[in-house]
Parts: C-alpha cells; structure tokens; sequence
C-alpha cells in the first residue's frame, strides 16, 4: 500500500488567491492541493491535504500522521510558525519527517518572521519558492524515504 503524505496548511492558508497576492500569488489553496496530489502520485505516494485555522487541530493531525506512521509532513505552520510551542512539541513527539514549508521567504520579510518554533524540529526547511515549494517537500520526503530503504 502506497505510503502517505501529510499536507497541512494553518491559519489564513484558505485565502490563498486572495490574500495579499503581491506576497503569495494568485494560485489558492486548491490549486496547491492538485500539485501536491500530482507530485505525490510520481512518487507513489497518497496525500492527506488539510488546512485549519486552528492551533490544536494542527496538533492533533501531527500526532495522527505520527500514529499512522506517515512518509512525512509537509507543514506550513503559517501564523504559528512564530508562536507554537504545542507544534514545536507535536512535532518532537513523532517519527515522521516534518519538512517546514513557506510560499515566501520569511527571511527576507519582517524581523520577527524569522524566528520559528518549528524549524528547531524540522527535518528540513523551505522557503521563497512560492507554491512550488510544496512539490519540493514531497520530492524531499520521497528521497528520504528511498535513502531510508538503501541503508
Ligand atoms: C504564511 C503565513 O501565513 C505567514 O504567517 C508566514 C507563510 C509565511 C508563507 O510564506 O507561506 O510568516
């Protein structure tokens, strides 16, 4: 049975298309779902693509994708990145590979974007690529898990 990856998306990620377009373009939500669908499938792998305004619910799906022994995450904490200590933890507490996602690059933005709770636990961390960054996740946690295999 093909292995799966997790996609979640936090808060304000619905509005993609919407939202400050200057900064993250005008694909929304959905479309990032049909590329990540896309990429996973050449890789082999099935998709869980969720996004909620809700702190505890992103929690909660980290420790699902724990429980069903996912291939990885794909998070893009959005708003939480900078204040999350219970995703900073969500993410400590399972063995799944988390990549940290963002369409911009947070470092070339306001000062206090740049601290993030979650790049401390992550796997890996990609920023700036805009949507694409998220078909870049996936490839990742696809290398990953064929390394895992060879070794
Ligand atoms: C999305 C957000 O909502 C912001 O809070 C982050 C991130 C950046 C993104 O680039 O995808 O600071």
């Amino acid at each position: 049975m093909a292995k799966t990856v997790f996609v979640l998306n936090g808060p304000n990620m619905n509005l993609l298309g919407t939202r400050e377009p200057h900064l993250y373009g005008h694909a929304t939500l959905k479309d990032v779902e049909a590329l990540c669908r896309k990429t996973a499938a050449e890789h082999k792998l099935a998709v869980e693509f969720r996004q909620s305004n809700h702190e505890g619910e992103i929690v909660e799906w980290l420790q699902e994708a724990g429980a069903k022994k996912a291939a990885g995450v794909v998070l893009n904490p959005a708003g939480f990145t900078t204040t999350s200590v219970a995703i900073h933890d969500a993410i400590k507490a399972i063995a799944v590979p988390v990549i940290e996602t963002h369409i911009t690059n947070i470092h070339a933005r306001e000062e206090w974007r740049r601290h993030s709770y979650v790049s401390l636990v992550a796997k890996a961390v990609i920023c700036g690529f805009g949507i694409e960054g998220y078909a870049l996740a996936i490839a990742g946690i696809a290398a990953l898990g064929q390394n895992k295999s060879k070794r």
